[in-house]
């Protein structure tokens, strides 16, 4: 059995962004998948990490929470020969977890709450918090656009832990708040992590699931084919 195992989900962003990480760092996990509507699964779970968010990378005795957070442990600790999603030299390292926050605060968060309120009875939707969530990812896309004209990955010249981030909360945000026209760095960005192929298998390893997504009819058809 191997030491090293994942309780998550394959539709779960946060979980993708460390399923594109493993993969990315070449490293094998037992994937223990999560069915937290399952009220034993959920107090079992909360046993193990009492904020009951998933991913939980389980290593050996040590239960290592927070993706960003399993993501540096995974690095130091398990990498294969040569692979690497944080930088060595600590400035560019800081940069990378600068922008892997940016993407967790200001675009997982905004699409998620678009998520949530799709998940609500009807009448307990709140249009403000949709709202807000809106005018959070526009104003994101505004700045990220920015960012990206002239690189082809968000922070320095490699595939990073930041783009792990990037890649499905921009995936699942894009359902909600396409780009605009004029974000074209940005949504050339989009394009490059969607053919990266970590990114491609973590979206593969999903597609049976996203019938389950809310947002569903507004995947593009190259992920989800609504008749299927
Ligand atoms: N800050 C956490 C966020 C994880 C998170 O929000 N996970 C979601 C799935 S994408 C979750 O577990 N939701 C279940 C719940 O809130 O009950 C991380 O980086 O790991």
């Amino acid at each position: 059995m191997n030491a090293l195992a994942l309780h998550y989900h394959p539709l779960s962003s946060y979980c993708q962004k460390v399923l594109i990480a493993l993969d990315e760092l070449g490293i094998d996990v037992d994937r223990r998948m999560l069915n937290l509507g399952d009220a034993a699964e959920r107090s079992a779970f909360l046993a193990l990490w009492p904020t009951g968010k998933m991913p939980l990378l389980i290593d050996g005795a040590r239960a290592v929470p927070e993706t960003t957070i399993i993501i540096e442990h995974l690095q130091r600790h398990h990498a294969a020969a040569g692979r690497a999603l944080i930088p060595s030299d600590l400035d560019q390292a800081l940069d990378v977890r600068l922008w892997d926050r940016l993407f967790d605060q200001y675009v997982m968060t905004p699409m998620q709450a678009f998520t949530a309120d799709l998940l609500r009875a009807e009448p307990d939707r709140d249009p403000l918090i949709v709202a807000k969530a809106r005018k959070d990812l526009v104003a994101a896309y505004a700045w990220l656009d920015k960012r990206l004209d002239g690189r082809t990955w968000v922070a320095g010249d490699a595939f990073t832990m930041a783009d792990c981030a990037a890649a499905p909360a921009l995936f699942y945000a894009v359902t909600y708040v396409p780009f605009a026209n004029e974000h074209r760095h940005l949504a050339a960005y989009f394009a490059r992590l969607m053919d990266r192929p970590s990114v491609a298998r973590a979206i593969d390893h999903a597609k049976p699931w996203f019938k389950f997504f809310p947002n569903r009819q507004a995947l593009d058809r190259r992920f989800y084919d609504p008749a299927t």
